[in-house]
């Protein structure tokens, strides 16, 4: 009996063990590179080819793109990354020995484990040469040159995006000043009513102050956020909700749609009863920003909405 029991605990233990993890996975989701970037082995890379950068230039490009110069790891990736000089092309990589001549390190912080420097190289020559870049010729090997030289570069980053709600149905991030909108119906259906699952006092859901095209609900996020899906819900208690909507996001102090190949905003499609949550991954139409609008274009009996927004954590 007590061995039994033990096993049967063990059992639910492991369960639960189980059901923790798929929980954490069914949590994330997982982007592919952004677009002009391409895919090798769980990262993403791109190349400027022509040589107008110096090396610090370069650096603060990739930086700017959140990235870095490219960190080259092992062999695979070498042989990937050749692939991008064409033969033709001096391309900058990540590595620099400005700070001790001779100890060779990668812009992610690392020493040179992995090192495919081509015959005599490095050479430190004349003047110094500090940075590295990827030659066009021969092999394609590797060769140390003057930082202030003039390269196109090869920035690499990290794939994945762990894509978390922003707090508009947790309000962790998004208090409730941070959700504003162009009007509301009455001081109980407010735009902070709008958060996802919102069942408190008042309407559950926001109401818009006039039932037109050109109302908005609008989230801060507080900072950048890399934005890549979106959910809405109908007022929960009564027959109201949003059938179609528009996206718009502002960078830059400019507002823009999310929008079709042709520049016109894309539609999409909202709720049909007052509570099932609709979702939109919005893959390669994610954006950066830290406001976010929700227009209604269509709706049934009223503008009235709930939702989240969700972004790489
Ligand atoms: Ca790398
Ligand atoms: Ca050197
Ligand atoms: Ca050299």
């Amino acid at each position: 009996m007590m061995a039994l029991s033990l096993k049967s605990s063990m059992a639910v233990f492991l369960g639960l063990i189980v059901l923790f993890i798929s929980a954490q996975c069914n949590g994330q989701e997982f982007h592919n590179c952004e677009p002009g970037w391409d895919y090798f082995n769980d990262k993403c890379y791109v190349s400027y080819k022509f040589p107008i950068y110096t090396y610090n230039e370069a650096r603060k490009m990739c930086i700017a793109f959140g990235g870095t110069l490219a960190v080259v790891n092992n062999v695979e990736e070498d042989l990937y990354l050749k692939g991008y000089t064409e033969g033709k092309y001096n391309l900058w990589l990540g590595a620099n020995d400005i700070e001790s001549e001779g100890e060779w390190k990668w812009e992610d912080g690392t020493s040179m484990t992995y090192s495919n420097w081509a015959e005599a190289q490095p050479d430190d020559y004349q003047t110094g040469e500090d940075c590295l870049h990827i030659l066009n010729t021969g092999s394609q090997q590797w060769n140390d040159v003057p930082c202030d030289i003039h390269r196109g570069y090869l920035c690499e980053k990290e794939r994945f995006c762990r894509v978390v709600p922003v707090g508009v149905e947790s309000k962790e991030d998004v208090p409730d000043s941070h959700i504003t909108a162009s009007s509301d119906w009455a001081t109980d259906h407010m735009s902070y009513q709008g958060r996802l699952n919102y069942v408190g006092t008042g309407s559950q859901s926001w109401c818009a102050g006039k039932k037109e095209v050109g109302q908005w609900l609008q989230i801060f996020l507080g900072r950048d956020r890399r934005v890549t899906g979106v959910a809405t819900q109908g007022r929960g208690d009564d027959g109201q909700w949003v059938t179609t909507y528009r996206l718009a996001y502002k960078v830059d102090g400019a507002w823009h749609y999310v929008s079709n190949a042709d520049y016109s905003p894309k539609a999409f499609q909202g709720n049909s009863d007052r509570n099932t949550v609709v979702y939109h991954d919005l893959e390669d139409d994610a954006f950066t920003t830290q406001y976010v609008r929700f227009y209604p274009m269509t709706w049934h009996d009223h503008v009235s909405m709930r939702v989240e927004v969700y972004a790489c954590q």
